[in-house]
């Protein structure tokens, strides 16, 4: 086998044949299903007159039939190929008839159509479609279908594909058809079919132009009571869209399907999208406040999709960010909109700056809008959905929304049912506001994140503040050299006598006391003038710019912004801060076997947080929660994974020492009996006793064992349940951890969402068995390789989250992780190449582990590997 080849984002050519109308018929069977398709074909004069071959995709598509114009071909007319079929000469506009036969059950790569369980399924994007027919796959290739369905009528009483159902009668042998007819062009990466024993939950909504759309969302029986909130949030979601962008939805019918084996979260097929079950299914006593969140997200982001994505899609694969961008960007600011915006800043950057900074940083780094790939299916990246959300969220802020959103209303005007770029999308936002965004563009071509390092002081004789910002972009894989970018920096300066924003004069002009300075140059400074007092500047306000942002604050000058800022984020941001300069001390400290001292400043900083009185528990629970192991890890120029640890344990036990009572205080105060509702409120509550209750079980205070105890007894709902199991698994006390385990997996062994918890609370455990239970999990009657949640549960939680114990020093954990990736790129390699993340970032280590790591991506090289994974381990060892 040679080598798989990339594709480049320069070589791209319109395609040489259009398709006007596809029309498909799939008789079912789980390991035979037969696809005949019947495509009208016309010659492309975008692509030049000459006459070209056709060019289609396929792979693993057993052909019985081929045909053109009614007119079966000949061998010696077509050449097929393990990638696809050419057919050597064809008219200028042809009807196209294929017949093939399928294999779904054997399908455990979940691309194309599948099982998953007893139901049929499809997963299209980006190149699944080619795996159901003859097709040339790819999204500028846009037309109508009309699809019908045949199945089983006992086996398969439910057929759905998107569109509107058409006809559907009876057909001898138990057989029984539905067609449906989807009247938007759309390319083939959107083409979707559901069948299996469904039922399903319906409700109606009214467009703000009157149309009557019905809703359904379609689960296996026992799920029948867990669709609430997704349709809820659904609701919102259609509301919302038409009140922010002025979108309204087009076709009578809306489906989303729950399926348990899927690759992502969702996708957001037109007329029928289709659900990781862990993204649509919500119940009070089977799922936690953070999945109730996470549902509502991924049902607004599929359903904005509908414009941003599906009525304008991308021209090629390169463009992904163009739909991915926007819309994440779209559903954060829905979310936001629905729940406590600030929470959901800091939650999103958190995230951000720790996911996505590690991608930056590591291997694979690309950018927004990468030029080439080996497989597309490596690019639905951090970098590609929540870095395009930030530069999508510049553009808005250097436009401000109200422009902003003519140059949306203007995008979805002009290319409304065409295939874009991202040049396009940007176009727009230049020409209705007149900015020139040249240099802006950019923030889609150079990977890595810039770094800003800021300067000031403050001139007392002449009442300036001196500022002086300096930017650079660290080198990345295949980028040596980068060029400066348009970087927005919101700033204020916080008066150190008042406590408040000053106002800000720059160059004679008066900004208000928050202003966005315009970063274009390596290196620029900033005079304001008439400042009246001393300030300390609240720099980067609400993350204006992905970028990482040193400035050499004090520690009081954290603490004084900690308490003053009026920013929201740079005032939980400060906390940060301040919390990593300890932090840091203590990892020196721990590395050179010092004793380890707690910084007083953090403990009186958390003691004013907690006498306060907050107005915004959600806030405050933010502010009281250290960094993460993750985050920590990135900041080190290498990382000690047990120095990290000992230091962040050792912080939250000095806070709890500290403030027992008033932790205890917390936890008391925000209990509550009310009914669980998913609502901000009673959120912000849960996390904050929460979040109280675990600095207690760091010191494994009695009480706070009491308490654990009664909160996963008295079993009101998951997110609390699910925190007093994790405390007391994560804690020494194995004589309660053990029976309440035992009873926590007896009573949910049926939920399989539930049982995915089960997993991953135990396989985060800091405690030295915790290798020894992935591989006794792994042999759990509820676990299997072939699901990806499992997957994602058991490994991937292990790998990602447990990082005193994935990297042991003896190599058992990355040994682990090399075995399971072999194993997935055989069955699944979409998703080995995500789960094998973690090695990839050796470079971040000590010799030891480094030569460890390596040595595990050296022997996965040697495996006969899927394009997938050779490309991911090709870059981790170049
Ligand atoms: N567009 C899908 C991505 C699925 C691709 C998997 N290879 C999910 C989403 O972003 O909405
Ligand atoms: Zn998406």
């Amino acid at each position: 086998m040679s080598d798989p080849q990339p594709t480049y984002l320069h070589d791209y050519q319109p395609p040489a044949y259009r398709v006007t109308h596809t029309e498909l018929k799939f008789d079912l069977a789980p390991s035979a299903t037969k696809v005949s398709a019947r495509l009208q074909l016309e010659r492309n004069p975008a692509r030049g007159e000459e006459a070209l071959p056709l060019e289609l995709d396929g792979e693993g598509l057993r052909l019985e039939r081929i045909a053109i114009d009614g007119q079966a071909l000949n061998p010696d007319e077509y050449t097929q190929g393990d990638t696809g079929l050419t057919v050597h000469r064809v008219p200028e506009r042809f009807a196209l008839e294929t017949e093939v036969v399928i294999d779904p059950a054997a399908n455990t790569a979940l691309e194309g159509l599948y099982r998953s369980g007893s139901m049929f399924c499809t997963q299209c994007e980006a190149e699944g479609f080619r795996r159901i027919t003859f097709y040339p796959d790819r999204p500028d290739v846009m037309a109508t279908f009309t699809t019908t369905l045949i199945g089983d009528a006992e086996r398969e009483p439910v057929l759905l594909a998107g569109g509107n159902p058409v006809e559907r009668g009876e057909l001898p042998n138990g057989r029984h058809f539905v067609t449906w007819e989807d009247p938007h062009p759309k390319p083939s990466y959107l083409f979707a079919l559901v069948a299996g024993d469904l039922e399903k939950v319906e409700d109606r909504f009214t467009t703000a132009s009157g149309r009557e759309v019905t809703l359904q969302i379609w689960v296996e029986e026992e799920n029948l009571g867990k669709t609430d909130h997704a349709m809820a949030s659904l609701k919102r979601a259609m509301r919302w869209d038409e009140e922010t962008y002025g979108r309204e939805y087009d076709l009578d019918l809306f489906m989303i399907v729950a399926v348990n084996d899927f690759n992502m979260g969702a996708m957001e097929n037109k007329g029928l999208n289709i659900f990781n079950s862990a993204a649509v299914l919500t119940h009070p006593q089977t799922a936690t406040d953070a999945a109730f969140q996470r549902v509502e997200g991924i049902v607004a982001h599929e359903y904005f999709h509908n414009w941003s994505g599906n009525r304008v899609t991308c021209r090629d694969w390169f463009q992904l960010s163009l739909k991915e961008g926007f819309t994440v960007f779209r559903d954060q600011c829905f979310s936001a909109d629905t729940n406590s915006a600030p929470v959901k800043r800091i939650e999103d950057v958190s995230f951000f700056r720790t996911a996505q900074f590690a991608e930056d940083a590591g291997p694979t780094a690309h950018p927004v809008r990468p030029d080439h790939y080996i497989e597309i299916g490596n690019f639905y990246t951090l970098t590609i959905y929540e870095k395009g959300a930030e530069v999508v969220r510049m553009l808005r802020n250097l436009l401000g929304w109200e422009t902003f959103r003519r140059g949306s209303d203007l995008y979805f005007a002009r290319f409304d049912g065409q295939a874009v770029t991202i040049e396009d999308f940007v176009g727009c936002m230049a020409e209705v506001s007149g900015q020139d965004l040249s240099q802006f563009m950019r923030w889609y071509a150079q990977a890595g994140t810039p770094e800003i390092d800021a300067n000031g002081h403050y001139d007392y004789a002449k009442g300036e503040y001196h500022l002086t910002l300096r930017q650079r972009t660290p080198a990345t894989p295949d980028q040596p050299d980068k060029q400066p970018l348009h970087i927005p920096v919101r700033l204020g300066l916080v008066g150190t006598k008042s406590g408040r924003d000053l106002p800000l004069t720059l160059d004679g002009e008066a900004l208000g006391t928050d202003a966005v300075l315009h970063l274009r140059e390596e290196e620029q400074h900033f005079v304001f003038t008439d400042v009246a007092e001393a300030p300390v500047p609240s720099l980067l306000r609400g993350f204006s710019a992905p970028v990482k942002l040193r400035f050499p604050y004090g520690r009081e000058d954290l603490a004084f912004l900690l308490a003053n800022d009026s920013d929201g984020f740079n005032r939980w941001d400060a906390g940060q801060r301040l919390a990593m300069l300890a932090l840091d001390d203590l990892i020196a400290a721990h590395r050179n076997g010092v004793e380890k001292v707690m910084d007083s400043r953090v403990i009186e900083a958390f003691r004013t947080l907690l006498s306060e009185e907050s107005d915004d528990k959600a806030v405050l629970a933010e502010m009281l929660t250290l960094p993460s192991e993750a985050y920590i890890a990135e900041q080190q120029p290498v990382v000690d994974v047990d120095a990290i640890h000992a230091a962040r344990t050792f912080v939250k036990q000095g806070l709890a020492l500290a403030l027992r009572e008033e932790f205890l205080a917390i936890y008391e105060a925000n209990l509550s009996d009310a009914p669980y509702a998913p609502e901000p409120e009673q959120i912000a509550r849960r996390s904050l006793k929460n979040v109280a209750l675990s600095y207690l079980m760091s010191i494994e205070d009695e009480g706070a064992i009491e308490r654990a105890r009664r909160q996963f007894e008295a079993g009101h709902n998951m997110t609390d349940v699910r925190t007093a199991l994790t405390l007391l698994t994560h804690s020494s006390r194995g004589d309660l951890a053990e029976p309440a385990l035992k009873a926590f997996g007896e009573q949910w062994a049926h939920d399989p969402l539930v049982m995915d918890q089960w997993f991953t609370i135990q396989v985060t455990r800091p405690q030295e068995d915790a290798l020894e239970r992935v591989k006794f999990l792994m042999q759990h009657p509820a676990f299997s390789l072939k699901n990806p949640n499992k997957v994602r549960a058991l490994i991937g939680a292990f790998a990602g989250q447990n990082r005193v114990n994935f990297h042991r020093l003896d190599g058992e954990g990355y040994k682990l992780l090399a075995d399971v990736v072999i194993e997935l790129n055989r069955l699944n390699p979409e998703i080995a190449a995500r789960i094998i993340t973690p090695l990839t970032r050796w470079a971040r280590f000590d010799e030891t582990r480094q030569a460890l790591m390596k040595g595990e991506l050296e022997r996965i090289r040697g495996e006969a590997l899927s394009p997938n994974v050779y490309e991911v381990v090709e870059k981790a060892l170049a």
